[in-house]
């Protein structure tokens, strides 16, 4: 891939959980901040994921620059065990909109095993939701204890599913030791300027020299 200069964020989690409502509250303040993104989204037999994107970021984001792949796969082998299929839809995205910097690649909905062959992710966001249950942290696996950062959306339906949300950040930071967790509601955009900033401090971190 010629992706030297790309920075290349990994959007995992559960279905349903926000991915896609994520990348979708992500990319305007990502290009508010002078990026210029794309977006590959990954649905096992459909593009219906890709389709969404086009359609809620029209006049904000060239549809273009958004691509579906239909894995056929159980999500996780696409993103992690055979990322060739990303790797050559990015390749192909980066053909025809060179100008792009960083890459958004939204695994199909997974399991709480997930994780990002680092071929396609300089960063992994693992997006957990409050529906799932306050009980999700605590289950663990890697995509909630190992990822770069990990959101928990949909705060503001917390308490219609009797999600107690101080005990849920409580033990995503816990689990987590201490790295980053972020509280999101992608649909009104709460806390996506922080995601955007964590996201955007590690590819600072990863462009410049080491010491
Ligand atoms: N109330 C609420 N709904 C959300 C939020 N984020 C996503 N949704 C809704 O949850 C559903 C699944 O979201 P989606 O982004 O498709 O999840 P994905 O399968 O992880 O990509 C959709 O109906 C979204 O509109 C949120 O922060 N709050
Ligand atoms: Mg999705």
């Amino acid at each position: 891939m010629e992706s030297e200069n790309v920075f290349k964020i990994g959007v995992g989690g559960p279905v349903g959980s926000g991915k896609t409502a994520l990348i979708e509250a992500l990319v305007p303040v990502l290009t508010s901040r002078g990026h210029r993104p794309g977006v590959i989204t990954n649905d096992i037999y459909t593009q219906e994921d890709a389709e969404h994107v086009r359609r809620t970021l029209a006049g904000t984001l060239d549809p273009e620059r958004v691509v579906g792949v239909e894995t056929g796969s159980c999500p996780h082998t696409a993103v992690r065990d055979d990322p060739t299929m990303n790797l050559a839809a990015a390749a192909d995205l980066l053909d025809r909109c060179p100008d792009i910097d960083v890459l958004l690649f939204e695994s199909g909905g997974d399991n709480l095993t997930l994780t990002f062959s680092p071929l396609l992710a300089d960063v992994y966001v693992f997006v957990l939701d409050t529906a799932e249950g306050e009980k999700m942290p605590r289950k663990r696996g890697p995509g909630t204890t190992d990822s770069d950062l990990l959101v928990i959306n949909k705060i503001d339906i917390a308490k219609y599913v009797r999600t107690d949300l101080t005990v849920m950040e409580r033990d995503a930071w816990d689990v987590r030791d201490g790295r980053t967790v972020i509280l999101t509601d992608c649909l009104t955009g709460t806390g996506v300027t922080d995601v955007a900033d964590f996201v955007l401090k590690r590819r600072e971190e990863m462009c410049s020299p080491a010491p």
